[in-house]
């Protein structure tokens, strides 16, 4: 299965937030468990991933587009919610649950990892494709985490540079892509 990027065959650029912008994948141990999350996803709903960066209180992904972009949303969203409140529990951090909770106690479920308003955006273009992949890489950098972007652990950059570490958290489906212009 390859894919050409255009207006028939779109990839999604997700955003996701963390409810109350909580920094909720502050530590290592969790963004290693979203990103495993996140591998779970794409076996799960069968989209391909292409780059993604993990920061403190939100991440970004961008995938080609299987299916609807809400199904491809709900199972990124689901699958890592499910995994860190399922640590978060685990571990017994009831500070950090208790921040996670709904105001509204009726709700099916007590805790909510994300911030409603996420944002799906279609790209149908190389150049715009390319446009976000590079915002992706520098949200680190931006934010003061590190001076260079490849410094980051927590994103798809290595992989866009070709020099992956042994031990990339996340792989990349940058083969699939076939390249209009090159
Ligand atoms: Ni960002």
């Amino acid at each position: 299965m390859t894919l050409t990027i255009s207006k028939d065959s779109p990839c999604l650029f997700i955003t996701a937030v963390a409810n109350h912008r909580l920094p909720v994948f502050r530590t290592d141990a969790i963004k290693l468990i979203t990103c495993r999350a996140i591998d779970e996803a794409r076996t799960s709903c069968g989209f391909l991933l292409f780059a993604y960066v993990i920061m403190p209180d939100h991440l970004h992904v961008i995938t080609d587009r299987p299916r609807e972009p809400s199904v491809v949303l709900q199972f990124l969203k689901g699958i890592i919610s499910r995994r860190v409140l399922g640590y978060l529990r685990e571990k017994n951090f009831q500070s950090s649950l208790q921040k996670l909770q709904h105001d509204d106690w009726k709700r099916k479920h007590r805790y909510s990892l994300w911030q409603h308003d996420s944002d799906v955006f279609s790209i149908t273009s190389e150049t715009a494709f390319m446009q976000k992949v590079n915002y992706i890489h520098q949200n680190p950098v931006r934010a003061g985490l590190v001076k260079q972007a490849e410094e980051y652990l927590w994103s798809s950059v290595r992989f866009w540079r070709k020099c992956p570490r042994e031990d990339e958290p996340l792989k990349m489906d940058i083969e699939k892509i076939v390249w209009r212009r090159s």
